[in-house]
C-alpha cells in the first residue's frame, strides 16, 4: 500500500480510538510485528538498491509519524480517564453528614443512677451482690427456716441439680455485707430479682430492687421514716403521699409495706420494709444489743412506673423502641 495513504488512514484510525484497549489495536494494526509497516518493509527485499534506500526512508518516517500520534493520543486518553476517575470519585465536604442514631439509657438505668445519686448524697454506698445465691444468703441467714411456710411468699426458681437459686430479692446482699463489715453502715444495694410467678401489669419474673440498709446506734422507725420522706421528696420532685402498711417480713420487726401515690394517680404498693430482726443481725455476728437497723427493698420498676405514669411493668422488658425512644 501506498505509505502515504497508509499514513493517512493510521491517523484517521487514531483520531476515532475512544479508549487504550482500542488504541492498542491500532498500534498492532500498523506498527506490530506483522503490522501494515513491518510488511512494507518486507517487501523491500525485492526492490533495486535503490529504491530500497528511498523506500526505506519513507517507511521509516511513516513509522516514526505513526508512533508519535499513538502515544500523543494515548497520553491524552489517560489523562482523560484520570480526569474522570477523579470525578467519579469526588467527595463534596461541604454536604451535611447523614444523622447517625445514637442510642440512650433504658428508662430502668435511669432511673437507678437517679436513686443511687440521692442516697449517695445522704450518705449511703452502693454496693453489689450475686444474682445466683444460696439457700442461707437467700433464706436461712434471713430468719426464714427452711420448711416454714414464710417461704411461700417468694416463689422462687431453683437452678438444677444444686441448692443455688436465683435470688428473690436483694435482701441476701444485707448479709454479705455485714458480715465483712462492722458498724456503723449505710448501703444500698440495686439489682436483679427473680420470681417463679404469674406477669400481669405490675409483676414481672425478672425486676429491679433496691435494698436499703442503715445500721447504727439508737436507729428508729423515725429514722427511716425520715430517709425514706427526704428520699421521695427528691426523686419525684412532687408532692406525693405516703401510706405505711403493717406487714410480715421474717428479717424484720416490725414490718411494714409503703405504698406511694403521685398526684391523682393510684396507690402503687413500693417497698417493704422494717427494723432489722435481731436474728439477721445475729447471723452476721453483730451484737443486736449495741446496734439496730431499718431494711428496705424498694421496686425500681415500680418507682420508674410511678413517674413515667406506666401502666404495665412488662413494657420495660419488651424491647420495643416506641417505647424506649420516649425517654
Ligand atoms: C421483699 O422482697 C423484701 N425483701 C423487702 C424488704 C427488704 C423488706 C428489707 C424488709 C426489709 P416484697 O416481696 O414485698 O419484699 O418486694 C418488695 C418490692 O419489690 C415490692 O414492693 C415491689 O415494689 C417490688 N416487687 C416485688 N415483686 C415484684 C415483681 N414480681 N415485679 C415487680 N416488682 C416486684
Amino acid at each position: 500500500m501506498d505509505l502515504k495513504k497508509l499514513k493517512i488512514e493510521a491517523e484517521k484510525g487514531v483520531k476515532k480510538a475512544s479508549n487504550l484497549k482500542e488504541l492498542d489495536k491500532i498500534f498492532k494494526k500498523y506498527l506490530g510485528k506483522k503490522g501494515e509497516i513491518a510488511r512494507v518493509f518486507n517487501s523491500l527485499k525485492k526492490l533495486s538498491k535503490n529504491e530500497k534506500k528511498k523506500k526505506g526512508k519513507e517507511a521509516n518516517l511513516a513509522k516514526i509519524g505513526i508512533e508519535r500520534i499513538i502515544k500523543e493520543k494515548s497520553k491524552k486518553l489517560k489523562e482523560e480517564t484520570r480526569k474522570l476517575k477523579l470525578k467519579k470519585e469526588r467527595i463534596d465536604v461541604t454536604r451535611p453528614g447523614k444523622k447517625i442514631e445514637v442510642g440512650h439509657l433504658h428508662p430502668l438505668t435511669l432511673v437507678q443512677r437517679e436513686v443511687e445519686e440521692i442516697f449517695e448524697s445522704m450518705g449511703f454506698s452502693v454496693i453489689q451482690g450475686p444474682e445466683v445465691e444460696t439457700e442461707w444468703y437467700n433464706f436461712d441467714a434471713l430468719n426464714i427456716p427452711k420448711d416454714h411456710p414464710a417461704r411461700d411468699i417468694w416463689d422462687t426458681f431453683w437452678l438444677k441439680n444444686q441448692r443455688l437459686l436465683l435470688r428473690t430479692h436483694t435482701s441476701p446482699v444485707q448479709i454479705h455485707y455485714m458480715e465483712k463489715h462492722h458498724p456503723p453502715l449505710r448501703i444500698i444495694v440495686p439489682g436483679r430479682c427473680f420470681r417463679h410467678e404469674a406477669t400481669d401489669a405490675s409483676h414481672g419474673v425478672q425486676f429491679y430492687q433496691l435494698e436499703g440498709l442503715m445500721v447504727d446506734k439508737n436507729i428508729s422507725v423515725a429514722n427511716f421514716k425520715a430517709v425514706i420522706e427526704e428520699f421521695l421528696k427528691r426523686f419525684y420532685k412532687a408532692k406525693v403521699e405516703i401510706q405505711l402498711r403493717p406487714s410480715y417480713f421474717p428479717f424484720t420487726e416490725p414490718s411494714f409495706e409503703i405504698d406511694v401515690r403521685k398526684g391523682k394517680g393510684k396507690w402503687v404498693e413500693m417497698m417493704g420494709a422494717g427494723m432489722v430482726h435481731p436474728n439477721v443481725l445475729k447471723a452476721a455476728k453483730i451484737n443486736p444489743k449495741n446496734w439496730q437497723g431499718f431494711a428496705f427493698g424498694v421496686g425500681l420498676d415500680r418507682l420508674a412506673m410511678v413517674r413515667y405514669k406506666i401502666e404495665d411493668i412488662r413494657l420495660f422488658y419488651s424491647g420495643d423502641l416506641r417505647f424506649l425512644k420516649q425517654f
